[in-house]
């Protein structure tokens, strides 16, 4: 992906990543296979296995092969989750391709899904040293369902709050953004405490990350992030420039909102409109920032090394955070 281009040796190291996913996916059912490998070629920005493989250059283990075998592991994880996203959310389009559901149907979707979470374990029970990363690559699984599980639970709620909202996706995102700095550090010999630092910068650049993906809903088209927009409003997923609107005038949206799946096109346009007049998408940005500004002090006081991981991680965190897509 061109973001890593700058950077020739995390961008080897991220070819390698993908080459070892590629590899170690073998099944006798050659959709489900085609369906995963198609996945995993559809041009991801490879973000998680990136922060992993940057957060584990602070420490004295320098086993490479080892912390692409764990970034193939998360990216995997990754995959799957977004594979059974989209089956959740109906969605036909990821990456401006079409989704596994919909080139191959819901059953093949759930299994491709399956397989690749499978396929996460395996890497990691065969390479990381320590029972620790199993145990906190299962917990991190727990929080990313729960924050889902919050959302679906969350679905048309005219009350909903920024904390619930924060909360949903601190687990459903940002978790796993969380888990690979953690993981990366850790796993190259880092002590817990300063893993948990590493961690916590992940946490907030992944929640950062989500109340960005959530704004583009409202300020980008179909065609330039390559998903669809404003499906969340009709399928009462109200994120965080929606909630910030309720809040500011509910009787306002909720004539279009009380149709709840019935909403027309036109309904979701008008509700569009109000989000940006209640100022719904100012406010959100303005708490992206808060996020990003946390972790780059954070990553600030990181130790400095040879490969100047923490300049690396600095530049590409405000492009991600700066993103238009
Ligand atoms: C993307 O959210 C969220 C991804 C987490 C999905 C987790 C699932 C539970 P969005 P976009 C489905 C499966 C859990 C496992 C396997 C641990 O807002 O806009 O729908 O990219 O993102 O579709
Ligand atoms: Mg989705
Ligand atoms: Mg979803
Ligand atoms: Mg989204
Ligand atoms: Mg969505």
């Amino acid at each position: 992906h061109p973001i890593w281009k700058p950077y020739p040796s995390i961008s080897k190291e991220l070819t390698n990543t993908l080459n070892l996913m590629e590899k170690s996916i073998n099944l006798k059912n050659k959709s489900v296979e085609q369906a995963v490998l198609e996945m995993i070629h559809s041009g991801g920005k490879l973000l998680r296995p990136a922060y992993q493989l940057l957060f584990s250059q602070f420490g004295p283990e320098q086993d490479r092969k080892k912390a692409m075998a764990l970034a193939a592991s998360i990216e995997m994880l990754h995959t799957a989750t977004l594979i059974h996203d989209d089956i959740v959310d109906d969605a036909d389009l990821r990456r401006g391709l079409p989704t596994v559901r919909s080139s191959f149907g819901n059953d093949v979707a759930v299994y491709a899904g399956d397989y690749l979470l499978v396929c996460c374990f395996k890497l990691l029970a065969d390479y990381s040293g320590s029972l620790k990363s199993l145990q906190l690559n299962s917990r991190s699984m727990e929080k990313i369902l729960s924050g889902e599980l919050g959302q679906m639970d969350s679905r048309y709620k005219l009350d909903g709050t920024v904390e619930q909202y924060l909360e949903n996706i601190s687990g459903k995102t940002a978790e796993l953004f969380g888990l690979s700095c953690f993981i990366g550090a850790y796993e190259s010999g880092m002590n817990q405490r300063f893993a948990k630092k590493c961690g916590d910068i992940g946490l907030n650049i992944g929640i950062a990350f989500q109340i960005i993906d959530d704004i583009l809903d409202y300020t980008q088209d179909s065609q330039e992030i390559g998903k669809p927009v404003l499906e969340d409003v009709r399928q009462g997923i109200y994120s965080l420039p929606l909630l910030y609107a309720l809040q500011e005038n509910t009787a306002a949206l909720l004539p279009y909102l009380e149709k709840r799946e019935n909403m027309t096109d036109e309904d979701t346009q008008k509700v569009f409109t109000l989000v940006h007049e209640l100022h719904g998408v100012e406010k959100a940005q303005a708490l992206a920032s808060d996020y990003t500004s946390k972790a780059l002090t954070a990553i600030d006081k990181l130790p400095e090394n040879e490969q100047q991981t923490k300049n690396i991680l600095s530049t590409i965190t405000k492009k991600i955070l700066n993103r238009t897509n």
